[in-house]
């Protein structure tokens, strides 16, 4: 049975204890200590790693695991470790650290959870590297501030985090939480931090509270009855998972196996009927035997690399001359001796097109967005009709529904029941089915470009039956309309030209309160509406050019996403991309069909 140290001081950084035994398991070796500082993965915190001294070797622990009553250390060794063998441990302190401020940051957020939302039982917690803890049950997203307020008001109050060893008995009696599983391999211990209850806990733990820095609630999870509150602690580092170097090789058996390709090599050149250019791509090139072999010369010890160097060379000079010196393949039907293509030769250029201009207009458009923070999302071009209507505010017999156009899709049968969100399928209308549907994914804040193709019954000069939209949706606390009207002016710029401005004129949208028009200035007469001779300017009405609709999004619709509209605002707005992209390009095009007419004639000039 391995001595647990960790669990009666968690800051113990260096240790000296004894050599139970190490042995080669495969890839690596497993080592046992008689007692140890290592923290073995369990309890939702990951493991330690360090480095174990002898006088005789060097033990590099990269993962570190309880095997019954035993903690094993699986490692990678330098010189050897042997039994009996007195031995110094360091674990690596800025990994552990950090997870005992996770793994206490969890506590304190379950306590926070506890006050918020008491009906919620407690499951699980990780505290790894995306830290949450699960519950059986639902919380609304909008409880997110309040979690995260409560938890650091424990963070800011710098309580002690105490840890106390019990019997079964006492534990069944004191936690106000016990695990499905109890740990049978090791002491029962309880964790209370201040005056709460106390909790089963194995794992290390920080002193006080404020030790753990700001917590940040990250998301709300909630799916199928089951909810994770996701958290981190300020400033944590990300643990970067370790890739575990092969073991070293040693120099002779490298030269063996370059020597055994060589001779396999030169039998292969002497009996095949391939050509010599075929060959020498089989026997050196990417994928050959010879270059997965050379490719492990980092792992020979530094000192006979230079060696090893040599004999690659050499072996390779072999195979290339035993190529060269090949006789030439006779044709079987003509003797003709093998046949050789001038490489130099000028190529056929086969003709090049490019990407639609609509294609071009979406890339670009995404690229603008990311470079502040918007992630572009996709939400379904087919869906239920609840997410363009009812979830924005639209009742099924308002009259504002017409102007959507919209495609209906039969079904046989009703697929879902009753549920009254599920009744009717569309060819979406317009990108706004994907505002609530981002809401739903519980994640605030939220930045999203939601670019897809849209159906309505409408086909003339200026419209067509499938079109596509960019709709944005920016959702956090204190979004107001001046974020709104500088992101605009910031597009217009980026997409347009740096002389370009936008202005809001009042609208109405059911799903936006207030609701505005987005014009853009003229880009021939910058918005005077007339030409340096006097004359009024031809493309736009008055100085400006109509983008699209937008607005600051309606409480109504935050609460069907699940958002609280008392804690978070936002703006959003839908605009077409090829109306969009046809005021850019100049092209005065009088009839946007074109666009999707096919004639490579038209397309090609864009
Ligand atoms: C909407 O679709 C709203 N969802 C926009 C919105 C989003 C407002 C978020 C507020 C907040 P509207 O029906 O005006 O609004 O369409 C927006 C743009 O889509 C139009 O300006 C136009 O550029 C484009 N568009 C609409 N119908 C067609 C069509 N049939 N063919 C080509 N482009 C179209």
């Amino acid at each position: 049975m391995t001595e647990l140290i960790y669990l009666t001081d968690s800051y113990k950084k260096t240790h000296t204890t004894t050599v139970v035994s190490c042995e080669r398991k495969g890839q690596q070796w497993e080592l046992v200590l008689a007692s140890t500082i290592f923290y073995p993965e369990g309890g939702g915190q990951p493991s330690d790693k360090g480095i174990v001294t002898t006088s005789s070797g060097k033990a590099h622990v990269k993962h570190v695991r309880l095997a019954g009553d035993i903690v094993v250390h699986e490692c990678a060794i330098e010189g050897s470790i042997v039994a009996g063998e007195e031995a110094r441990c360091d674990i690596d302190w800025d990994i552990r650290y950090q997870n005992m401020r996770i793994h206490t940051a969890g506590h304190i957020v379950h306590e926070a959870v506890k006050r918020v939302a008491p009906q919620l039982v407690a499951l699980k917690g990780e505290h790894g590297t995306h830290p949450y803890i699960e519950y059986i049950g639902s919380v609304p997203i909008d409880k997110t501030y309040a979690i995260e307020k409560e938890s650091n008001v424990i963070v800011d109050a710098d309580v002690a985090v105490r840890t106390e060893f019990v019997s079964l008995e006492q534990l069944m009696a004191r936690a106000s939480w016990v695990p499905a599983h109890l740990p049978k391999n090791k002491p029962l211990r309880i964790l209370t931090i201040g005056d709460n209850d106390p909790i089963p806990d194995g794992g290390t733990q920080v002193k006080t509270t404020k030790e753990t820095g700001n917590i940040t609630i990250t998301a709300i999870e909630n799916a199928d009855d089951h909810v994770r509150i996701c958290y981190r602690v300020e400033s944590a580092r990300a643990v970067l998972p370790q890739i575990s170097e092969p073991e070293a090789i040693p120099a002779p058996e490298l030269t063996r196996m370059l020597m055994e390709v060589e001779s396999s090599a030169k039998e292969i050149i002497a009996s095949s009927t391939k050509s010599a250019d075929a060959l020498r791509l089989e026997l050196l090139g990417n994928k050959s035997n010879f270059a997965q072999i050379t490719k492990n010369i980092k792992y020979v010890p530094v000192a006979y690399r230079q060696e090893i160097g040599k004999v690659i060379n050499f072996v390779k000079e072999h195979i290339e001359e035993a190529l060269s010196e090949r006789a030439p393949l006779q044709d079987n039907a003509t003797g003709a001796a093998e046949k050789f293509m001038d490489v130099t030769m000028p190529g056929i250029r086969p003709p090049e097109g490019h990407l639609h201009i609509v294609t071009q207009a979406i890339m670009e458009i995404t690229r603008i967005f990311e470079k502040i923070g918007f992630t572009r999302v996709r939400h379904p071009e087919v869906d239920w009709d609840w997410y363009p209507f009812e979830s924005l505010n639209m009742p099924p017999t308002h009259p504002a529904r017409d102007e959507w156009e919209t495609f209906f899709l039969e079904y046989p049968g009703k697929p879902t029941g009753t549920n009254p969100r599920k009744q009717k399928i569309v060819l979406t209308p317009h990108t706004s089915n994907g505002q609530v549907r981002e809401m739903e994914k519980g994640r605030l804040p939220i930045r999203m470009i939601n670019i897809a193709k849209c159906y309505r019954r409408q086909i003339d000069v200026s419209h067509t039956p499938m079109f596509h939209q960019f709709e944005g949706l920016y959702i956090d606390r204190n979004v107001s309309i001046g974020h709104l009207k500088g992101v605009f002016d910031y597009f217009v710029k980026q997409f347009f030209g740096a002389n370009r401005t936008t202005r809001l004129r009042p609208f109405h949208f059911q799903f936006t309160e207030p609701s505005f028009e987005v014009d853009i200035n003229c880009g021939i007469c910058l918005g005077s509406g007339k030409l340096p001779d006097g004359t009024s300017c031809k493309l736009c009405k008055a100085g400006w050019l109509e983008l699209g609709g937008a607005g600051m999004v309606h409480p109504v619709v935050l609460r069907n996403g699940g958002v609280d509209p008392d804690v978070y605002s936002g703006f959003a707005f839908g605009w077409g991309i090829e109306r969009t992209s046809m005021m850019k390009s100049g092209t005065k095009l009088d009839d946007i069909r074109l666009l999707y007419s096919n004639d490579i004639r038209f397309l090609e000039q864009f």
